[in-house]
């Protein structure tokens, strides 16, 4: 059972998006997600925080990911369970916008 802070940025019309949640739903993982869509400083934000232009930007435990080919790459290694299952300590990294 995933404990980690987990946060998605999305926008709706987004195919790596759904392929993303679908991913973390298949694993009953919980997450929450945020949409950019309209946001500008919220986009201007993610972009500074993760150096990337695209959506989604997973982070877990307030540290990016990366977007679904990461997510995906991580599961197969068998490397993203033990991320999950890791619960937030006070040391991890805040977002600035989480919701
Ligand atoms: N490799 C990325 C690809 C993500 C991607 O291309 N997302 C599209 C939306 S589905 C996007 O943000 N396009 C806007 C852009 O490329 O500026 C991933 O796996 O998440």
């Amino acid at each position: 059972m995933a404990v980690a802070e987990v946060i998605i940025y999305t926008t709706a019309y987004c195919g790596y998006c759904i392929r993303a949640k679908q991913l973390l739903a298949k694993k009953s993982i919980d997450f929450r997600e945020v949409n950019v869509e309209g946001r500008q400083e919220l986009r201007s934000w993610l972009q500074k925080r993760t150096g990337q232009r695209t959506v989604p930007q997973v982070f877990i435990n307030g540290r990016a990911l990366g977007g679904f080919t990461e997510l995906a790459a991580l599961e197969q290694k068998g490397q993203l369970d033990p991320l999950l299952a890791r619960p937030r300590e006070p040391s991890d990294p805040v977002l600035e916008f989480a919701s």
